[in-house]
């Protein structure tokens, strides 16, 4: 049976897939071969883009010589071995297009691909070229609650309005738009979704039990775009839900519970992708509870995935966040690295590691997470944030792709890159919700494409990303106004807020707007240090906390140093003074005062080829984004005038420029 045809349900935005972008595809004759569940959904694509714009669609013929325009064929005699379940072959010969695959997901990812090339798809002669994504798992993690928690609202983090999946305390009832959601991942390559919370509450420990038929109905609405279903548990699961008096994960009772939980879900959820879990992480239970290790809690949950193919991610976002401030020898950056290294090893083979990119907290600038280069026996997953907790909270223009590009082409040893280490996936957490714009921001959509498209080609230009993203989203007319509003966006939020790597300032608890000392002198290991002489933290191992010697060689003995250190990251690794000058000529002062006046005027510059795009972009998107510009000028006046006073202040050195400073 043919599923129906993807209708986008009134007044969503439809995103990078408009129905334009299927023009080309639209006007063909095509050719269908194969069957499954994926190949209707590709049906359903093609056929939905000859309604509108002529060409027809023919399902399971001989693909006779110049008949067809178009082939999409599953299962051809093509080496399956080399295409995979996801990869396809992309060719043009006679006249004829031909995408071949051997799995449904590689015969999706291969329309999409036509889609992307739109015309060109369709002219000239194209030598067979084989695209396979480099990392198996792409994956976004919802930090969804069921219920609306009373502090953290719906979505923890979330700037996109409510869930997308969870309305009134329970899974919606009409999941349409969950579809349509698939649908957009699909398109840039995203295969699997957690749908809840890494934080788990109450409500939402149920999940695993009780309301499993829940996560079934959300999974049933995912699969025909090819993306699996995650669920985020708790590790005190068996005593919360199952009664039992311990979670000890030696225990046999705790791991016959668990095989009976998770037999369970498959049931329900035949191809279930597995568990997340945040453990002994920001009050959350694990296996330190027990005396037991984070091996032994990972591989109690693998046990009872194994059978089924199941994987668990275990976070290695584990850190003391109850520590003394005045304590210098506490380093929250060293944690991940210090409790998991001594583990390698140790993990089963169906236990992913999940390790965020750097060593604190997705901050606008940091190091690369060290534990990343550490770990040569287990599988790595990166995570990376999407939603833009500390990187304007999707009020801020803030493309994430080049940040998340470096990341993924660092390479702590010369043989592999972080995107070549990452072989348990790229995991990033999600930015869309209920909003009619999925992101809030229309543009903090080019983050979530951006992320698709990386997790399939760490190494791919993020440039060429950003330009794909707004030609399929808008058409032709505002391509180089929106490349210039986007394309230096991070750099600009990087400028106007913390400086120099010495993250967080923000204002605690919602983390929005900026607050110098709001967690200086606050338990949770996120310090500056400046005082009147100096500013930043040392984490050299001569004099500071030792981070630097987590690193291997050259990296170790190029951060140790103030004068080797990159100045994009001094005040991570280093506590020097006001002048101490940069490898860029200016002192560190100076250099706050500058980029902070900088950064201000970059966004006034943004501003204005916004409104100059008025007329090439329609007016509800134009205007949403018009509103937000207005609420970064803001806030980013704010934080100039905020951090250069203050800096100001601390250290009596005027601007040299004498500037005023509030
Ligand atoms: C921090 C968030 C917090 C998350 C935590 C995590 O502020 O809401 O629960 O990360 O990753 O960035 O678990």
């Amino acid at each position: 049976m043919p599923l129906p045809v993807p209708v986008l349900p009134e007044g969503v935005d439809p995103a990078w897939l408009p129905p334009a972008a299927f023009r080309a595809v639209g006007g063909r004759r095509t050719l269908i071969r194969g069957s499954g569940p994926l190949v209707e959904t590709v049906h359903g694509e093609v056929a939905d883009a000859c309604r509108r714009f002529g060409g027809r669609v023919v399902r399971d013929a001989e693909p006779g010589d110049g008949a067809y325009d178009l082939v999409l064929d599953l299962g051809g005699a093509d080496d399956p071995e080399l295409l995979g379940e996801e990869g396809f072959a992309f060719a043009r010969a006679g006249g004829t297009t031909t995408v071949t695959a051997s799995g449904g997901r590689g015969l999706l990812y291969g329309l999409f691909h036509v889609v992307r090339l739109g015309e060109a798809a369709f002219t000239g002669e194209r030598a067979r070229e084989r695209q396979h994504p480099a990392l198996a798992l792409r994956m976004l993690d919802h930090w969804d609650n069921v219920a609306v928690h009373p502090v953290m609202g719906q979505v923890e983090r979330g700037y996109a309005g409510g869930s997308l999946f969870w309305e009134d305390g329970r899974a919606r009832g009409d999941l349409e738009r969950v579809r349509a959601y698939g649908r957009l991942l699909a398109a840039c390559g995203i295969n699997a979704v957690a749908v809840n919370n890494v934080n788990v509450h109450e409500t939402e420990a149920r999940l695993l039990t009780d309301r499993i038929g829940e996560v079934a109905a959300i999974a049933d609405a995912l699969r025909p775009y090819g993306v699996r279903t995650h669920l985020s548990v708790s590790f005190a699961a068996p005593v919360v839900l199952g009664g039992l008096p311990t979670a000890d994960p030696l225990d046999e009772t705790v791991r016959g519970w668990w095989a009976e939980a998770t037999g369970a879900v498959y049931e329900a959820i035949p191809d279930f992708g597995g568990y997340v879990v945040k453990a002994d992480s920001e009050g959350r239970p694990g296996p330190f509870a027990y005396g037991r290790s984070h091996a032994d809690g990972a591989n109690l949950l693998a046990a009872a995935l194994e059978p089924y193919g199941g994987t668990v991610h275990w976070r290695a976002f584990v850190y003391d966040h109850c520590q003394d401030w005045r304590d210098r020898g506490t380093d929250r950056a060293r944690a991940a690295y210090d409790h998991f290294v001594p583990l390698d090893g140790a993990f089963a083979a169906n236990a992913v590691l999940q390790v965020k990119h750097g060593p604190i907290d997705f901050q606008v600038r940091e190091p690369v997470s060290p534990l990343i280069g550490a770990m040569p026996g287990t599988r790595l997953a990166v995570e990376l944030q999407a939603t833009q907790e500390y990187t304007g909270q999707q009020r801020h223009v803030c493309w994430l792709g080049p940040m998340w590009s470096e990341v993924l082409r660092f390479r702590h040893r010369p043989e592999s890159s972080v995107g070549e280490l990452a072989r348990g996936g790229l995991i990033a957490v999600s930015n869309a919700g209920d909003d009619p714009f999925w992101t809030g921001h229309p543009l903090a959509q080019a983050n979530l494409y951006t992320f698709g498209r990386l997790a399939w080609r760490p190494d791919a230009d993020p440039g060429g990303i950003l330009d794909e993203w707004i030609r399929l989203t808008f058409g032709p007319g505002p391509e180089a106004g929106l490349h210039a509003v986007l394309d230096g966006s991070w750099r600009t939020y990087e400028k106007y807020t913390a400086p120099l790597g010495v993250g967080f300032m923000v204002q605690p608890g919602h983390h929005y707007g900026p607050s110098v000392d709001g967690y200086e002198y606050s338990p949770w290991g996120t310090y500056h240090f400046a005082d009147r002489d100096g500013i930043g933290v040392d984490r050299s191992v001569a004099t500071g906390t030792g981070y630097a010697g987590q690193y291997a060689k050259p990296w170790a003995e190029l951060y140790e140093s103030p004068d080797t250190c990159p100045d994009e990251l001094l005040l991570f690794f280093h506590h020097v003074s006001y002048g101490h000058t940069l490898n860029s000529g200016k002192t560190v002062i100076q250099h706050i005062y500058d980029t902070h006046f900088e950064g201000v005027e970059e966004v006034e510059e943004a501003r204005e080829v916004w409104d100059s795009l008025a007329g090439l972009v329609d007016p509800v998107r134009h205007a949403r984004v018009a509103e937000r510009y207005e609420e970064q000028l803001r806030g980013a006046r704010e934080w100039r005038d905020q951090i250069n006073s203050y800096f100001l202040r601390k250290s009596g050195v005027p601007d040299e420029r004498g500037r005023r400073i509030y």
